[in-house]
């Protein structure tokens, strides 16, 4: 692997768009540490806090969390693994990156896997049948599209500025994927 330790990578895309799914290859493959923003802020939700109450509002309706509050519970999570680390579904906003960036440095570089809006839609439907997910409904699906479109895909262009962002086609098939991320992340041979 050529990441180095410390080094946090961005993955990002659209709802359903195979974040967590990579992240997992890669984490179970390759060994590097995967925190799923998403994932974070649900177990908050789950403890019963006062906080996750609140989180769990915003969750519901599609809406971005409170930047700080994401990372405090990142900045949690990291401290108790060596990097590199794959940061899954954040930053979502350039709010979200700017505070990232002040509290914790730029990251090495970010992914972001590229899916059609109607393959999300089938991914999401589908999933939503098992995974329990306050979100995977038809309702919370059109929000979840509607704040990526407005508020979480300008944030390509602000972390371009600053750090590679490799685009992945994320509808192929999920070793075809994986393999398309392994290479932007130098983590050979193919
Ligand atoms: N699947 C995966 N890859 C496939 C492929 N190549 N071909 C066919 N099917 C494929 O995949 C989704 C589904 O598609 C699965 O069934 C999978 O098998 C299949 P998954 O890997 O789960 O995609 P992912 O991108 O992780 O989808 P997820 O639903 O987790 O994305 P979201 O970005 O919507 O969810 P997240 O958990 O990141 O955030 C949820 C909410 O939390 C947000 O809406 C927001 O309210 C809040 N949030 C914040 O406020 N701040 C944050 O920083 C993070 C989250
Ligand atoms: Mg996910």
């Amino acid at each position: 692997a050529d990441l180095r330790q410390g080094d946090a990578v961005f993955v990002l895309g659209g709802p359903g768009s195979g974040k967590g799914t990579q992240c997992a290859l890669l984490a179970a493959r390759h060994g590097i540490a995967h925190f799923s923003a998403g994932d974070l802020l649900r177990d908050e939700v789950a403890s019963g806090s006062e906080a996750g109450a609140a989180i769990g509002a915003l969750i519901a309706e599609g809406q971005i969390v409170p930047a700080q509050t994401t990372i405090d519970l990142l900045k949690k999570a990291m401290a108790s693994r060596q990097g590199p680390h794959l940061i899954d579904g954040f930053p979502r906003s350039i709010d979200n990156a700017a505070l990232y960036e002040e509290q914790l440095g730029v990251a090495r570089c970010a992914l972001f896997f590229d899916v059609d809006l109607p393959a999300l839609d089938r991914r999401l439907l589908l999933r939503g049948e098992t995974s329990g997910r306050t979100d995977d409904n038809l309702a919370v699906i059109r929000k979840r599209f509607a704040t990526f479109a407005r508020t979480s895909m300008p944030v390509l262009a602000h972390l371009e500025r600053s750090m590679a962002v490799h685009r992945i086609d994320g509808a192929a098939d999920i070793e075809i994927v994986f393999t398309a991320a392994e290479r932007a992340l130098r983590l050979g041979p193919w």
